[in-house]
């Protein structure tokens, strides 16, 4: 039995979380979830520690949502290098799904945004524990989540 971290804030305008819950009992059995759930992107990394040393998590996904303005965007660089230096010190995977609120021009488009994303990293998520192969067969293959794939160039 293996388990899965979720990681997800308060400031975010939606539950990417429970899309990815969602997503990850439809795709298959032998693991159970962790949630923790922080006010917001910069509490993102200790919480992600806290479910790899006290919890045992064997992946960890990390949802967040960066707003618009240029003190989000330094938030997010931070939350992000924090989310490396727990990955690179656990030396377990972190998947941060990240859906920055200027990506989408309207609520019903940031909403599904978040959910697709979440839904399509809860697959790598699931594979990188279970089936490594499975990236292994999409490997230059212009992959996106939410937005559709870019495809490969070339032969
Ligand atoms: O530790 C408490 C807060 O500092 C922390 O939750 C921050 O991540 C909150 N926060 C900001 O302070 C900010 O300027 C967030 C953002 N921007 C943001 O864009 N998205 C967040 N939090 O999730
Ligand atoms: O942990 C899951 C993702 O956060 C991670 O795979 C990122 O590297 C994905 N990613 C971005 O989030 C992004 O904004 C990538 C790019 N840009 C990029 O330009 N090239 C990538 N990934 O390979
Ligand atoms: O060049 C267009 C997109 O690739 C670019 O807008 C990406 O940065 C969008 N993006 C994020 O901003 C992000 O924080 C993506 C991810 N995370 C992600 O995990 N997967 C993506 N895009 O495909």
């Amino acid at each position: 039995m293996k388990t899965i971290g979720i990681a997800d804030t308060n400031f975010a305008r939606y539950d990417m979380a429970s899309s990815a819950i969602d997503e990850l009992y439809k795709t298959g059995t032998g693991f159970t979830i962790e949630r923790y759930t922080v006010p917001g992107i910069k509490d993102l990394p200790v919480a992600c520690k806290i479910l790899f040393e006290d919890y045992k998590c064997d992946i960890v996904m990390a949802f967040g949502m960066p707003g618009p303005m240029p003190v989000d965007k330094m938030s997010a660089q931070i939350a992000s290098t924090g989310l490396m230096e727990v990955q690179l010190q656990e030396k377990k995977h972190i998947i941060e799904v990240f859906v920055h609120e200027d990506e989408a021009d309207s609520d019903d488009m940031l909403a599904w945004l978040c959910d697709s994303r979440a839904r399509e990293h809860a697959l790598n998520a699931y594979y990188l524990i279970f089936d490594r192969e499975k990236l292994i067969e999409n490997a230059g293959m212009g992959l996106r989540q939410g937005f559709p794939d870019k495809g490969p160039v070339g032969g």
